[in-house]
């Protein structure tokens, strides 16, 4: 039986730009991504959002919006990740390289797409026009996507 296993991913986003994470180590390292991780047992996904975010960016929210769910099987291992994909436009703080993470603001049209999971150049445009959705994808290796589906959500 395969498993969902829940993590956390957080986009803050101002007008024009985006804050990406540079992964410094462990799952998606030397890849742009959003500020997150694993959910753990005693916490709810909104309080896993904001501790992971605090802790590999420096940034507080008090409010996060829901942007989408993502499920991705990488072949090969046992459990689904269920990612929960969240935004921010409100924060307090000032971006803050961790242990795990250098932040940087990106343009939207400067994204590195080249640099990041390759399933990111399919919804940070849904993300980016407040469309929330839900995504399956299926992963041969950490550079291909075998299957996917995408859809707009109105959770
Ligand atoms: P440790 O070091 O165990 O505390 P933790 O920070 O809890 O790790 P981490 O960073 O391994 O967890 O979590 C993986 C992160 O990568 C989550 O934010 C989800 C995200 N992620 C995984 N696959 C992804 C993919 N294909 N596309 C994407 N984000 C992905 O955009
Ligand atoms: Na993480
Ligand atoms: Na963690």
């Amino acid at each position: 039986m395969t498993k969902n296993k829940l993590y956390t991913s957080v986009f803050i986003l101002n007008e024009a730009n985006v804050l990406l994470g540079m992964k410094k180590r462990g799952f998606g390292v030397g890849r742009w991504n959003g500020f997150g991780g694993k959910v753990d047992a005693d916490e709810t996904i909104l309080e896993a959002a904001k501790r992971e975010l605090l802790e590999e960016s420096g940034l507080t929210v008090n409010e996060l919006q829901e942007a989408g769910i993502l499920k991705f099987e990488y072949l090969g291992e046992s459990e689904i990740l269920e990612v929960h994909v969240f935004t921010a436009c409100k924060f307090e703080g000032t971006p803050t390289e961790s242990e795990e993470m250098r932040p940087k603001w990106f343009p939207i049209p400067e994204v590195p797409y080249n640099d990041m999971w390759p399933d990111d150049r399919l919804w940070f445009p849904l993300m980016f026009r407040g469309q929330k959705f839900s995504g399956y994808f299926k992963f041969n290796g950490h550079l291909e996507i075998q299957d996917y589906t995408l859809e707009p959500a109105c959770t």
